[in-house]
């Protein structure tokens, strides 16, 4: 049952006072909120590795893992785009199939099936899984005057990193184009010049507090 999945399409950008004053300007803060995330992988990097993301926020699960073109990895042969591009699960049951599929050695088929539930954390130590990343964000979310879907969010994690992130979420089979094309002209109104990706709060905070996960992930370009 995929009723839950979508995709998030992003651009991340550093801000300062005069990006604050634009988005003021072309758009409405529709509130202010914090939350902690916790994020899960095994000793070995499976699920990192293949460029997936496990996480609880507020007693919720989601998966974010790649689309079938490219996610947050460089395209072959390219430059990495200023997007990326992420399916995410929100429904329990999908997320721990498809993260035993991602994780199981293949000489471990067949084995017993737990039914996961948000009250009980019993299918993460049976697929080894442990928290690597926890921290807390206050984020402010704006939507646009005269352009639908598009959110922008300002992130100020607990670690001292703060960064923003235009986003659009396209349902599954949608426009995705037209998504880029959003956050394209979005940048271009905030007088946004990044040429380069603007590292998540995630990258940062692995470079500083997991650097031998951080070194992994860079060699295998999924960071
Ligand atoms: C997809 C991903 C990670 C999971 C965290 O995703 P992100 O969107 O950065 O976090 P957040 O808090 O904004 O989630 P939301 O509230 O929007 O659901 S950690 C690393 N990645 C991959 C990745 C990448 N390689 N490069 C960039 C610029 N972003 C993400």
């Amino acid at each position: 049952m995929e009723l839950t999945m979508s995709v998030e399409v992003e651009q991340k950008f550093l801000f300062d006072s005069d990006t604050l004053k634009a988005i003021e300007d072309i758009g409405v803060c529709v509130g202010q909120k914090q939350f902690q995330d916790q994020y899960f992988d095994t000793a070995d990097f499976k699920l990192t590795l293949q460029d997936t993301w496990l996480r609880r926020r507020k007693q919720s699960w989601e998966l974010k893992c790649p689309t079938a073109t490219f996610s947050g990895t460089a395209e072959p042969g390219g430059e990495r785009s200023l997007c990326t591009q992420y399916k995410e699960i929100t429904y329990l049951p999908e997320i721990y199939q498809r993260v035993k599929a991602l994780i199981k050695d293949s000489g471990e088929e067949g084995e017993k099936e737990t039914t996961p539930s948000a009250e009980d954390d019993s299918w993460l130590s049976e697929l080894n899984l442990c928290c690597f990343a926890e921290f807390t964000t206050t984020r402010r979310s704006f939507t646009l005057k005269g352009e639908e879907g598009v959110q922008i969010d300002l992130d100020q994690a607990d670690f001292g990193y703060h960064v923003g992130e235009i986003e659009v979420l396209v349902p599954e089979g949608g426009d995705m184009q037209s998504a880029k094309e959003k956050i394209r002209h979005t940048a271009q109104r905030l007088g946004l010049n990044e040429e380069r990706r603007v590292a998540g709060k995630m990258t940062v905070y692995l470079e500083r507090y997991r650097p031998e996960q951080y070194a992994i992930l860079l060699s295998a370009h999924v960071l």
